[in-house]
């Protein structure tokens, strides 16, 4: 995530800190997550062709706010299809879409949530159906009141049925090679979905102590979410794993409901198998806790010190962590952790770094 040199490789900074880079460094920019709580009035200002995401979300450490930037190599494109705003250059494509649910009408057998869902994936898939970059690397998804009930099912229930009928509808695998991912429930504004693809498959990566998302029991809502637990993306000279939001959950089961110290404990000992099945399949057998760059989200803001006091104890002095407040998608789930990494592959020889 930190790499000058990957074709693909991110940064973090404030959206001030942002609004001040110089115009070289916004032109590698693919595209960018902001997270603040008037995330959707401040990141205006960001440059109209840089395609941002805007989630109105707490940051509860330091600061009001929080870009995850995207940067490319080389020449980039921007352009819109429908409602996704998008920017790649030869190798990686980033988009974003909005879509107001209001626009949807409830019908016989779906929800406005459902259809908005349905309709975004849809639009992501023939996009990049029609620019070949079709292997999806990574979806980030946010809901408003996620864990609110409607037409007789959990919001995010509805989401999960309108994302599968989308892959479904398009030929997608819905179990194995799906993409990482995380749903995160903010307060309020569209359904807001961000997404990495690219031209080369990416590696779905599962954790052995836990079920497949997408082979979840009913139980957890009609239809499973599609994603993996991880992803490992092999570009050019370097590799990046995608960690999807992880919790406290073993088996199918939540751990630990009551207790956000173990299940700090229980997230991270999940990271933890998920690094283990990432380095069995990279080329090279590097990740590990302290190089990931984490975002937590926090569904109690005073549950913070402790979350990052286990955080600290499980990584050590090397922590990079970005802290919000967000609903999650079980309600007894008090934090979900996603992290990502990125590490040189060895040079050709004769190269030296
Ligand atoms: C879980 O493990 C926690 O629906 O895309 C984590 C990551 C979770 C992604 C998604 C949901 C999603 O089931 C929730």
């Amino acid at each position: 995530m930190h790499d000058t040199v990957s074709p693909l490789h991110g940064s973090n900074l404030s959206i001030a800190a942002f609004l001040k880079q110089p115009a070289q460094w916004k032109s590698s920019v693919l595209g960018a997550l902001c997270f603040s709580v008037d995330a959707v009035e401040r990141a205006m200002q960001i440059d109209v062709e840089i395609p941002c995401m805007r989630v109105p979300m707490q940051r509860l450490d330091a600061g009001d706010s929080i870009c995850e930037v995207w940067h490319g190599s080389g020449q980039l494109t921007q352009g819109r299809y429908g409602a996704i705003h998008y920017r790649h250059d030869d190798d990686v494509l980033f988009g974003v879409i909005e879509l107001t649910e209001t626009m949807f009408e409830a019908g016989a057998d779906k929800t406005p949530l459902q259809q908005a869902t349905e309709s975004a994936y849809r639009q992501v898939f023939t996009l990049l159906d029609t620019l070949h970059y079709p292997y999806l690397f990574r979806f980030w998804n946010y809901i408003a009141d996620i864990n609110t009930h409607s037409f007789g099912l959990e919001r995010y229930s509805q989401f999960n049925l309108g994302r599968q009928n989308a892959f479904l509808a398009h030929g997608r695998d819905v179990v194995g090679n799906v993409p990482a991912a995380c749903a995160l429930g903010s307060a309020q504004g569209p359904l807001t979905i961000a997404f990495l693809a690219g031209r080369v498959a990416p590696l779905s990566i599962e954790n052995p102590r836990q079920i497949s998302a997408y082979q979840y029991p009913q139980q957890y809502g009609p239809r499973s979410p599609t994603f993996s637990r991880a992803s490992l993306v092999r570009l050019g000279q370097d590799e990046v794993l995608f960690v999807s939001g992880t919790a406290s959950i073993v088996g199918h089961a939540t751990v630990h409901p009551t207790d956000v110290v173990a299940q700090t404990r229980e997230t991270m000992a999940n990271i933890e198998a998920v690094l283990a099945e990432a380095n069995r399949l990279a080329s090279q057998p590097s990740f590990d806790l302290a190089s990931l760059y984490y975002k937590v989200y926090v569904r109690h803001p005073a549950d913070l010190a402790q979350i990052r006091d286990e955080l600290a104890h499980c990584v050590g002095d090397a922590l990079k962590a970005v802290y919000l407040q967000a609903d999650v998608c079980r309600q007894d789930l008090l934090l979900e952790i996603e992290a990502t990494a990125a590490h040189p592959l060895a040079r050709m020889s004769g190269q030296r770094d």
